[in-house]
């Protein structure tokens, strides 16, 4: 491969864990997205970390566009990429995802022929269920941001919220409704896994494609940012027979934060 400038990649900080590598602050769902398909795909890049407040201007200077819509309000969102070899910007992770793949399809390729309509599908799956339930995470997300970045957070989503994050979290059958959904939403994907067979360990059957990396993605951050006792992080660890952290150490090896 001829040599490559590498890629501008904006991630969002949070606060590093107590003990953990103060480098590590990844705790996105979405930027893991980004992240993981950069690593696997071995192509250089290195993380422009950028606080919540800061990422609108920055965004409107690279030429970025808004990326997500919350409440009706349009925000300029990470991950987005640069890549100074195509002079592009990219913004919205599933965009940057089938950007990388067609400008730099070394393996994984992660939209082989004919699986895009059926990966969109997933994607959208996947959105309709979880984004109502940020709500149910406000509260342990906010609390490992940074002090810079916790106003503008706070202002934010208790506008399109309508409530202090402290009164987010769904209680009773909300909640309970909640849990079910994620369970029913594991069950889904592992029993999508086993239709390439009872070995079949990845959505992609035995390479992963981009669908894989989304459901890591979301998985994976929720032990690190939640801790093992959380709710969400046990269920996660228990459903279908303990399946799912076999699965993500799959993904271990693409954790590295250049
Ligand atoms: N659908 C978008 C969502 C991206 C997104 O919501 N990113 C958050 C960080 S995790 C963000 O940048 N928010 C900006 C803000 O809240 O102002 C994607 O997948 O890239």
């Amino acid at each position: 491969m001829a040599s490559i400038e590498p890629i501008v990649f904006y991630d969002v900080p949070r606060v590093p864990r107590e003990g953990a590598d103060p480098n590590n602050k990844a705790f996105s769902s979405n930027t893991w997205k980004t992240r993981y398909v950069l690593n696997m795909k071995g192509i250089p890049y290195k993380t422009r970390w950028i606080e919540y407040p800061d990422i609108a201007d920055e965004m409107k200077r690279i030429g970025g566009e808004p990326g997500a819509v919350y409440g009706g309000i349009p925000f300029y969102t990470v991950p987005t990429i640069y890549d100074p070899n195509t002079k592009t910007v990219v913004t919205n992770s599933d965009k940057i995802a089938a950007y990388l793949d067609k400008q730099y399809p070394q393996a994984p390729v992660l939209f082989p022929p004919h699986t895009r309509a059926l990966q969109a599908a997933v994607t959208k799956r996947f959105d309709t269920i979880l984004q109502p339930m940020l709500p149910m995470f406000l509260q342990e997300l906010y609390d490992i941001m940074t002090d810079y970045s916790k106003p503008y957070i706070r202002a934010t989503r208790e506008q399109f919220l309508g409530c202090k994050i402290e009164e987010a979290a769904p209680t009773g059958e909300r909640k309970e409704q909640m849990i079910q959904a994620i369970e029913g939403l594991l069950t889904e994907m592992y029993d999508a896994i086993k239709e390439s067979g009872e070995d079949a360990m990845l959505l992609g059957g035995d390479i992963p494609i981009y669908a894989d990396v989304l459901v890591a993605a979301v998985l994976a951050p929720t032990e690190e940012n939640f801790g093992k006792d959380n709710e969400v992080t046990r269920i996660i660890y228990a459903a279908n027979n303990g399946f799912w952290p076999k699965y993500l150490r799959y993904f271990d090896k693409y954790k590295a934060v250049h």
